[in-house]
């Protein structure tokens, strides 16, 4: 630790202990000073809360010596380092995180039960940071604890919103919408740098100066906010390197006087001040489906613009000369949310390092990489021409000349092929013009990646097509991953403990592929029969908080089917619970006898529809009055239970993908970009039913196709059958479930209508008509795949055992050498 050892750096030195202790006392020594003199409580009263806060304090302690130390040591070796720019991260709890990435976990749970707490009950204090939506954001916090745990030179950049995803909560069977105020309470995971900010302009005016001799363009801002930072430690696994997400968040900004003449115009001006606030206030709840609104427009700059100022400031920090920029820093940009960091970038180089252009283009076309996720056309970025004139007038001047410059280009490639030509322009003319943000992210990036084989063959032939054709060697693709430290060791410390204990060693924690060799012990009774002992382990937890939850008591031994992920019409909740119509209606159609040979199953749903999507509440609606019918029939008792769980989260999810026994992934083949909540249940031995759509191919190419249940349209496919589905008529099956819900079985028939119009009448346009038998059939294979216990236990252990390659480890390996070119950098142990 000595660093520089005169005067008071000596005397400092001397006054060192070393490192924090990690044994138990040390521990509960520091717990009590965090009771004392943080929490300020008494140490000899105060509640679990107060634990957690004393803990999670503790905790913060040791990732702060770790993150000092990992940022000096990147300082020291200046190696090319990665910013990941991304709108949305969905952290989830930090304590349990980094209580296991410090290897700390064991120490702690003592500690806290010489006090007289128990470390299980404190985690569970902690609330969720939900500063996202869904895959994308979890996406993003996966990577960051690889990008951490590999000892890449890497940090995060994102918006501290002070308000998370909604809550949902469900009355009456309806979702409602109330404001996740998660700071409510403190947040002890994050640390405030009143110093590090940023002032971030916006409106105003474009002037003409000439500096040195030449024309500079000058922006004259309306409007100033500075941005603050938060930084959050994110602790690798198995190392020391500590690294840091960096939320900003806006505070009015200092700097002018206030004009007034009278208490009135003060108060004003002060309030009015306070408004810059705004900006970081609240996440857009909109899962892909984008409005050109102002006020996102301006978080994405706010956060661009604020990093870039920290970025390059760093850079500066070490090294004059500008051209080296793209040597020591690479730009990702999560989808193309972050994208206005390539004109911020140039604006920067051009009227404020006063490169030329050519020299400012060379820079920025070597530092931005772009990742694309999704497919569908409602979700890619258009923003109105006249907004960005108002908001950032010299970007739209920087935009104009980066398109003018892009299409002369085209021109000597192409020719005059204008109508080509008006596809890939960055400017989409019409009666309102618009900016095509992915347009102008695959123009200034070197590398566009896919999130998926399947995914990237879609931006090749569909989406970016002519890009394609012009730039073939710009386009890659990294099958998305996920984390196994959150999604086995800390949401499954009874499999990752039989997992370990199976491979005698602990190493596939940090290195995955390790799992493969489970294979060889598939079929051993021994491993299947601990191997289902911790499946029910997690099963009963699982229907603890159902009971709780919901109300309801369910049977262990019924399969548990479960789909949790957002409501979406292309995701196809609706086709799950006519499916379960059907179930329930064969049930009650059912001679005696028959019912003897009838699976058991809890069908479990969850998830949030954005609050202005109409037809995703009218699912989360349709599933409650199913439950409500089914849950309460005598008749019908344990063989079928539907259960919806409400204000599904990142928590939530940690607690149900380990007590699943069969998930869903069933998206109309080519709309699910990835999909990675397939990746978590298969991590955690839980078959998949599911359509060939996004990562789901890749999972059919590791495990095998017979050991899933795959049904529906394959991608090719589906054009053809939409073309063709108004002469196609819906099987019977299908027309009857559907039928129960229009005639009111389930009540509320008006209110249901609609939601049933898109299924009939020759719309049906996520065809869930077409894929209803093939549906029922592969319900039908997961039945009879349950009866046969060996054979199930075998299947399980298979998908764990295959789920290497859908770490986020593997994922960010290939991005760091094929995208970002950057190498590890560890500290010395
Ligand atoms: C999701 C994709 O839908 C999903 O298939 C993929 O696995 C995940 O990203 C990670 O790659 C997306 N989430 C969003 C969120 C917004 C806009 C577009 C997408 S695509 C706000």
């Amino acid at each position: 630790k000595a660093g520089f050892l005169g005067g008071k750096n000596k005397r400092m030195f001397e006054l060192m202990d070393g490192f924090l202790k990690n044994d138990p006392v040390s521990l509960q020594k520091d717990i009590l000073h965090h009771v004392e003199y943080t929490v300020a409580r008494s140490r000899f009263s105060f509640d679990d809360f107060e634990a957690y806060q004393a803990l999670s304090h503790s905790v913060r302690d040791r990732l702060i010596e770790r993150w000092h130390d990992t940022q000096q040591h990147f300082k020291k070796k200046d190696p090319k380092r990665l910013y990941f720019l991304s709108l949305e991260f969905l952290m989830g709890r930090s304590l349990s995180n980094s209580v296991i990435n410090l290897g700390i976990k064991d120490q702690c749970a003592e500690a806290l039960s010489q006090l007289g707490f128990e470390y299980e009950v404190l985690v569970e204090q902690e609330g969720d940071a939900a500063l996202g939506n869904g895959g994308l954001a979890r996406l993003s916090a996966c990577q960051m604890d690889s990008l951490a745990t590999l000892d890449f030179p890497a940090w995060g950049y994102g918006l501290r919103y002070q308000y998370g995803l909604f809550r949902q909560i469900i009355i009456d069977g309806f979702q409602h919408e109330q404001p996740d105020y998660w700071l409510n309470f403190g947040n002890p995971w994050e640390i405030e740098r009143v110093h590090v900010s940023y002032p971030v302009k916006f409106y105003g005016t474009v002037e003409e100066e000439i500096v040195n001799g030449k024309k500079c363009k000058v922006w004259i801002p309306g409007e100033t906010v500075e941005a603050v930072a938060y930084d959050n430690p994110i602790p690798g696994y198995g190392t020391r390197n500590t690294i840091n997400l960096r939320l900003w968040a806006a505070k009015p900004s200092e700097g002018h006087d206030i004009e007034s003449y009278n208490t009135g115009d003060y108060i004003n001006a002060i309030v009015n001040r306070q408004k810059a606030e705004i900006i970081s206030n609240v996440l857009y709840p909109d899962d892909r489906s984008y409005q050109g609104k102002e006020l996102r427009l301006k978080q994405q700059y706010f956060f661009v613009s604020a990093s870039l100022q920290d970025i390059i400031r760093r850079f500066k920090d070490v090294h004059d000369n500008i051209d080296e920029f793209p040597d020591k820093v690479a730009l990702q940009l999560n989808d193309t949310h972050p994208s206005i960091s390539v004109v911020e970038l140039m604006r920067v180089l051009l009227d404020e390092e006063h490169l030329s252009w050519k020299k400012a283009w060379n820079i920025v076309k070597k530092v931005f990489t772009f990742t694309s996720h999704t497919v569908l056309p409602e979700a890619l970025e258009k923003v109105p021409v006249d907004l960005i004139e108002s908001v950032l007038p010299r970007h739209l001047q920087i935009i104009y000349d980066i398109n003018f410059a892009f299409m002369e280009e085209l021109k000597k490639k192409i020719g005059q092929d204008y109508v080509r030509m008006s596809r890939m322009s960055i400017v989409e003319e019409g009666a309102v013009k618009n900016i095509r943000v992915a347009n102008l992210s695959v123009v200034c990036s070197h590398t566009v990646n896919g999130v998926s084989k399947a995914h990237s063959k879609l931006l090749e032939t569909r989406v970016f097509t002519d890009f394609y054709e012009l730039w073939p060697e710009k386009f890659q693709y990294k099958t998305n991953g996920v984390t196994q430290r959150r999604w086995i060791v800390v949401s499954n410390p009874s499999l990752c403990a039989l997992i370990s204990k199976w491979l005698k060693t602990e190493s596939w924690i940090r290195n995955v592929d390790l799992l493969t060799s489970l294979r060889d012990h598939a079929s051993n009774p021994n491993l299947q029969h601990e191997w289902n002992m911790v499946k029910k382990i997690n099963k009963m937890r699982l229907a603890e908080y159902i009971e709780t939850m919901s109300g309801v008591k369910v049977s262990l031994d019924a399969m548990f089917d479960v789909q949790i992920k957002r409501i979406h019409e292309y995701k196809r909740q609706f086709l799950n619970i006519l499916g379960v119509i059907h179930r329930y209606d064969c049930i009650k159609n059912m001679e005696e006898s028959d019912r003897k040979k009838v699976v058991p199953r809890v069908c479990i749903i969850g998830g949030k529809a954005p609050p202005g999507y109409e037809i995703a509440k009218k699912i989360i609606k349709l599933c409650h009055a199913v439950a409500e019918i089914i849950n309460n029939d005598n008749d019908v008792g344990d063989l079928l239970k539907l259960i919806f769980i409400p204000d599904y989260n990142v928590s939530v999810a940690e607690l149900v993908i380990p007590g699943s026994d069969l998930s869903q992934h069933i998206s109309t083949a080519g709309h699910e970009a990835s999909g990675t909540g397939s990746m978590k249940f298969l991590m955690n031995g839980c078959l998949l039913l599911a359509t060939a759509d996004g990562s789901t191919n890749e999972i059919i190419e590791e495990i095998g196709a017979e050991n899933m249940f795959i049904f529906g349209a394959k991608i090719n496919e589906v054009p053809t059958l939409r073309e063709k589905k108004s002469a196609i008529k819906a099987p019977l099956q299908f027309a009857r479930v559907v039928r129960m819900v229009r005639d009111g079985h389930f009540g509320f028939k008006d209110y249901f209508k609609s939601l049933c119009d898109t299924v009939e009448n020759g719309k049906d346009f996520y065809l869930l008509g077409s894929d209803f038998t093939s549906y029922l059939e592969a319900q039908a294979e997961a039945d009879k795949a349950y009866v046969d216990k060996e054979k199930w236990s075998k299947m399980s252990i298979l998908c764990t055992a295959g789920s290497g390659r859908f770490s986020s480890d593997r994922t960010i390996e290939d991005y760091a050498e094929e995208t970002w070119g950057i190498q590890p950098c560890k500290l010395p142990s």
